[in-house]
């Protein structure tokens, strides 16, 4: 029997993959579109599928959703719409918490007021950010200590997601995705920042990027990989939560440092603080300078997930190195 599923989000990175995917595997799907007066679909234009539909609406509006949801009656819904920026979070946190933390209520709440909680599995696109600064490797049993309010609204959604699937029966399940990244990721998020500004700067359109905790660590995985763990995770004979992730963990200077080398820059790094620049071995340019602006009030320093028991019951494990992550962004870029 053919599968509907509803992708909110569907505009985004993990949309972008996730949709087709799942046409591939021969669902219907719908997806959630904003309204903007510029179109949002630039990642989804290129999909040209008969049984992929886009409706208007909003994570902030509930009835429409629920009309939404009535009318689609999916067998599958993808929670994936949020503000997704960390930063933007501590400017925008209340719309914040109305999108990613009510937002997600509101989907639960449509499922059971519609009387679907039989019928609709519900994935919710949980965050490593629910785990601050809690000693690496992170797993399901790590205890959480949210610090930004984009980490406390997903707080609020995953255990809403938790409490509608005890209290209701509903397939609910988090996902908690450590970092992922693509040519498609945001421009402002910093892999895809430092990969658009190499691109630029081969160019001669622009001669530095500035950033700002070089030191933070991310567990970066590849988009792709991870939505097939997202399809999964509403596969499995129950409803549960799982840690997706590589394992493995790399510092900002890191990935600055494989993307330069890329076209050609071993990068040095000289002083300290805001004062620190990262200069070219080869031609002695300055490639990379600091910017405070790019602190955020609170910060993670390391995330590192520990994937086992998504590999155990799921037999699903991340399978882009971080080596293949930062050539396949710099390409990207560099041929666009
Ligand atoms: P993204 O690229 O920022 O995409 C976010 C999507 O949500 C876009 O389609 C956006 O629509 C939509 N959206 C935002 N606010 C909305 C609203 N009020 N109503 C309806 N749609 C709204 O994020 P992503 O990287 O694909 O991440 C997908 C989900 O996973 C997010 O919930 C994110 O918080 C979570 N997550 C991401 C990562 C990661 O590393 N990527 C890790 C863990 C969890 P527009 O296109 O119109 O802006
Ligand atoms: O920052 C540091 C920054 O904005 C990564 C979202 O998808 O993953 C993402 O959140 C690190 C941080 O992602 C710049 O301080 C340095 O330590 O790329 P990011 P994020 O905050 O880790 C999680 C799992 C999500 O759930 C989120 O939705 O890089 N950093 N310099 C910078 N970050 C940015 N954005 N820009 C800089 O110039």
């Amino acid at each position: 029997m053919t599968k509907t599923a509803f992708i909110t989000g569907i505009t985004g990175q993990d949309g972008s993959y996730l949709a087709p995917f799942l046409l591939d595997k021969g669902y219907i799907v719908h997806g959630l579109e904003r309204r903007g007066s510029l179109s949002h679909t630039d990642r989804i234009d290129h999909i040209d599928h008969e049984n992929l539909h886009l409706n208007y609406g909003d994570m902030t509006d509930g009835t429409n959703l629920i009309r939404l949801i009535k009318d689609i009656q999916p067998d599958e819904i993808y929670n994936l719409a949020a503000q997704s920026h960390v930063q933007v979070s501590f400017d925008t946190p209340e719309y914040t918490a109305n999108a990613d933390a009510l937002g997600t209520l509101r989907i639960l709440e449509a499922i059971r007021i519609l009387g679907l909680e039989r019928k609709t599995k519900f994935y919710q696109a949980s965050t490593s950010e629910l785990f601050g600064n809690a000693p690496a490797p992170q797993n399901e049993h790590t205890p959480f200590h949210p610090r930004s309010p984009y980490a406390t609204a997903k707080l609020y959604a995953y255990w809403a997601t938790i409490n509608y699937r005890e209290a209701y029966g509903i397939f609910a399940s988090n996902g908690i995705l450590f970092n992922h990244e693509s040519p498609m990721r945001g421009e402002t998020f910093v892999t895809r920042k430092i990969t658009r500004a190499i691109a630029a700067i081969k160019r001669g359109q622009q001669t530095h990027v500035e950033l700002g905790n070089l030191d933070a660590k991310r567990d970066w995985g590849h988009a792709r990989d991870y939505v097939e763990g997202m399809w999964k995770i509403l596969q499995h004979e129950i409803a549960d939560d799982f840690v997706l992730a590589t394992g493995q963990t790399h510092s900002v200077r890191d990935f600055v440092e494989a993307a330069f080398a890329l076209i050609g820059h071993d990068i040095q790094w000289q002083g300290s603080g805001v004062q620190e620049t990262g200069i070219s071995k080869q031609t002695n340019q300055i490639l990379v300078t600091i910017n405070p602006k790019f602190f955020r009030p609170t910060e993670l320093d390391i995330l590192c997930g520990d994937p086992s028991k998504a590999k155990k019951a799921l037999d699903w494990q991340a399978k882009t190195s971080f080596q293949d992550l930062v050539k396949e962004m710099v390409e990207h870029d560099l041929s666009t």
